[in-house]
């Protein structure tokens, strides 16, 4: 295995793997017009990660936007004839891959439990047995609404107003198991929510922290910032746990010679891998090497200014011993040292960050320590500095921006109220974890979800599942089918939408739809090839409609809004801070720029002040209460992270090679130490079981999982989500922010009597 891995990343083979899975859209004509209108002005948003762009005219693609495009448009339709083929039972024995495979939903469809097959059903009838039982539930909140962070500006905007005004602010949403860190982190520190700088911070940074990232899979585009930074001069300093390829050398397929030779950009000036959890303890090791070594560069009048709690947070890390810190980071202390030199001897400094750091028991205190380092050097607030939390799905921070939210703000709310003449709760809702325990214990009784897929994405598989089947009706709003559709109880409906990539044509013409990426740039997105079927309907369409029928009689022309989204952007302007003038600002190519107090130096914080963390370094970085039973096992006890193949966009399996590691079709793979399986006398290629510990006494158990040896350390595994989902228990989440610890789940192997099943390559 390890001979697969690359040299490199990108170059030609990007390129190869691009084209064979347009081949394998069955639309390759259309879908190379397509790319070629990714991101451009008059195009569509990529309907891939959040990473902005800025630069016009050239391809604004990468090898995995490109993938996300071809599943997107594909030929291949799921029709009530499949479902008169598959019953759900049948259905659910597929796998995840298998079933998106299948092609776009095409026709709404509703569930019929005498016969357990999804059946035809006509909008309006869909329409109607929504809005029949939301009417008829005791309480409002007994509903779920669900967002995943591809729904656009607009369509969020409605979907929070209805979900409001019909009386809940159950809002879980994808945030919950991915950024939540970071937004309850950033705003405690620094007043805002979300990152401090541009696109073109990358240009004039003189370092730049990349933590706990894989950008060469999830971020692509962001390894054009990356190369051009470090072929600038810019030192790149790495923390991941393992030696991800593309943050060592990657080769811009852009440039004829590192596309065509073995020529490529060297990345990272240094690479180091702690362990899985340990980066508190790592940012607090670079913090101890400044303020005991390089007091001269602590950046004085930064702190006498803008911060507050600093010599507090001075006494905190003095007495932080070197010994804690290098056992919790698995790093030296003259490692660390190193980092520390590139950090405070560089004049600029940008920290990036994503799900290695945010999926994780202690990640809200690793924020704010990263946060803590960046206020000590007075890295904030100053061009190619500051704080980059990187966000995952295309249109994640525009549905916050929006209104999702479990928690919304007094400010937020009595805003609507004013402007609407409305009576809307404040009272706090239920986020993923609390929503998933109210429908398994049938406190709630309807979910609806706007995209995603709750059922494969949520921790704890097998309460998830219940917990969907408990439900008295389950409405996914999609494009194509996947496990959520499948864990039906008494009533559920499929209800097919339009992709970013189509065409959305309504009464007053085609529409264009808003997102706002990673760096706060709100743009438009104009969809423009051939819907999918005649019968899909745009996400803002369904959700206004499902608006009408529920709430008829409320002062909202949700039909008005349906056919005129720019109604919906004026509506946004009048109540939400930053879009005034909306129509006339996306009118620019590259959209606005929404401000950011902690870029210009104001702190909205409790103290008006940029605030230090002072906290000691965890006891631990798992729940404490499994502590003791950890200490019980005679079997050794690993630490398991679970993260994203280079063939997948999270529970979208697109195939089943992960390039970049070594990994050629499969999928039920454990990433393993040489010297840790030798240890318990596993050998490469064994098959394994993995059980996770708990302490509820509940089996949670994957089999059949093949070995394989990686550069990774010792006492730490890895394998892919969405499969290891099982093993996380949903009480496992992260301090303050309810993320599952996805990245940190302890575990034990044992040999396995199961013979290895991979899923079938299509
Ligand atoms: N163990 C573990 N679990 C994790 C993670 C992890 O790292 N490890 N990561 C977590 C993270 S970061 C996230 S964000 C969540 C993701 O959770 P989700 O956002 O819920 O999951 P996705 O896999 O992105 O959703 C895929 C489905 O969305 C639908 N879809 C695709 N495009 C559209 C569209 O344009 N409109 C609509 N309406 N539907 C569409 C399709 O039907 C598809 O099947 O998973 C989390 N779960
Ligand atoms: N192609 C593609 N693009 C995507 C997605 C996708 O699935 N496919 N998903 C989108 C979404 S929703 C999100 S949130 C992002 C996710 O983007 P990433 O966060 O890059 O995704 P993961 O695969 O979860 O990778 C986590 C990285 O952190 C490292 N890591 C894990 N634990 C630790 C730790 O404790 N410390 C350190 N220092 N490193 C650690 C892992 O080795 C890995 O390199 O990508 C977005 N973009
Ligand atoms: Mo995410």
């Amino acid at each position: 295995m390890k001979n697969n891995i690359p040299l490199k990343a990108g170059g030609l083979a990007s390129v190869q793997s691009t084209i064979k899975h347009l081949l394998k859209s069955k639309r390759t004509k259309n879908n190379i017009k397509n790319l070629l209108r990714v991101n451009q002005s008059d195009g569509f948003d990529c309907p891939g990660c959040a990473w902005g762009d800025n630069t016009k005219g050239t391809f604004q693609f990468c090898e995995n936007g490109a993938k996300a495009v071809a599943w997107e448009s594909t030929d291949k339709k799921v029709t009530p004839l499949f479902f008169k083929e598959y019953s759900v039972t049948q259905l659910m024995q597929q796998g995840d891959y298998w079933l998106e495979y299948q092609g776009r939903l095409s026709q709404p469809v509703r569930y019929n439990k005498a016969t357990d097959h999804y059946e035809a059903v006509s909008w309006q009838q869909a329409f109607k047995i929504i809005a029949n039982k939301l009417k008829n539930l005791e309480n409002p909140n007994e509903v779920e609404l669900y967002t995943s962070g591809r729904a656009s500006n607009e369509a969020s905007y409605l979907y929070q107003l209805f979900g409001r005004l019909y009386g809940t602010n159950n809002f879980p949403d994808c945030s919950n198991m991915c950024h939540e860190a970071s937004g309850i982190a950033l705003n405690d520190a620094i007043g805002v929510a979300k990152g401090t700088v541009v696109l073109d911070d990358f240009n004039h940074a003189s370092a730049i922290f990349v933590w706990g990232q894989n950008p060469g899979t999830n971020h692509p585009r962001m390894m054009n910032a990356l190369r051009s930074a470090a072929k600038g001069g810019c030192k790149i300093v790495t923390f991941n746990n393992l030696k991800e390829v593309a943050l060592d050398k990657f080769a811009s397929p852009q440039n004829p010679k590192e596309l065509l030779t073995s020529a490529s950009t060297q990345i990272s000036h240094k690479y180091f891998t702690p362990k899985l959890g340990g980066d508190f303890s790592a940012a607090r090791g670079i913090a101890k090497v400044i303020i005991e070594e390089y007091a001269d560069k602590i950046n004085t009048d930064f702190i006498a200014k803008h911060a507050s709690q600093f010599d507090a947070y001075t006494d905190v890390v003095k007495a932080t011993p070197w010994n804690e810190i290098e056992e919790q980071s698995g790093l030296s202390q003259a490692e660390l040292q190193q980092a520390a030199l590139v950090f405070k001897d560089s004049e600029r400094v940008i920290s990036t960050w994503a799900m290695g750091i945010t999926q994780h028991k202690n990640s809200v205190d690793t924020i704010r320590e990263i946060t803590n380092l960046h206020l000590l050097c007075g890295q904030i607030g100053k061009t190619g500095a500051g704080l980059s939390p990187v966000r995952g799905h295309s249109n994640v921070q525009g549905n916050r921006t929006m209104g999702i939210n479990e928690k919304p703000t007094h400010a937020f709310i009595d805003r609507l109220n004013k402007h609407l003449g409305t009576q809307i709760p404040t009272l706090g809702g239920h986020n993923v974890n609390a929503a998933i325990k109210a429908l398994h214990s049938k406190q709630s009784k309807v979910i609806i979800c706007l995209g995603g897929n709750i059922a494969a994405a949520a921790p704890d598989s097998n309460f998830v599942f219940q917990a969907l089947k408990n439900s008295e009706l389950n409405v996914q709003i999609s494009t194509k089918l996947n496990r959520s559709h499948l864990l039906v109880g008494d009533d559920a409906l499929i209800l097919p939408c339009l992709g970013r990539t189509e065409l959305d044509l309504q009464k007053t013409g085609p529409q264009k739809i808003t997102v706002e990426d990673t760096f706060s740039m709100v743009h438009a997105s104009h969809g423009m090839s051939t819907p999918a079927s005649n019968d899909c309907r745009s996400e803002t369409d369904i959700v206004a409609s499902i608006a009408h029928n529920t709430l008829p009689e409320g002062r909202i022309d949700w039909l008005e809004l349906r056919d005129d989204y720019s109604k919906i952007r004026d509506l946004i302007a009048q109540t939400i801070d930053g879009f005034e003038n909306y129509n006339q600002k996306i009118a620019e190519p590259h959209g606005f720029h929404l401000a950011n107090n902690a870029t210009n130096l104001i702190w909205k914080t409790a103290s008006n002040k940029a605030n230090f963390n002072p906290v000691h370094l965890p006891k631990y970085i798992i729940p404490e209460k499994i502590v003791a039973k950890i200490a019980e096992q005679k079997e050794q006890v690993f630490i398991l992270q679970s993260l994203r193949s280079h063939d997948q966009f999270n529970t979208t399996i697109y195939g089943l090679d992960d390039r970049y590691r070594g990994i050629k079709n499969d999928r039920k793979i454990i990433f393993i130490n040489s010297l840790d399986a030798q240890k318990n006398d596993l050998a490469e290629g064994e098959l394994v079981e993995v059980q996770s510990l708990w302490d509820d006494g509940i089996v949670r158990l994957i089999d059949g999982y093949k070995l394989v040896f990686y550069e990774i350390p010792q006492g730490n595994l890895a394998a892919y989500y969405p499969e290891t989902n099982p093993l996380v228990p949903l009480d496992s989440y992260g301090d303050k922010s309810f993320t599952p610890t996805s990245k940190s789940i302890p575990v034990c192997l044992r040999k396995s009597k199961q013979v290895h099943i991979n899923i079938k390559n299509m």
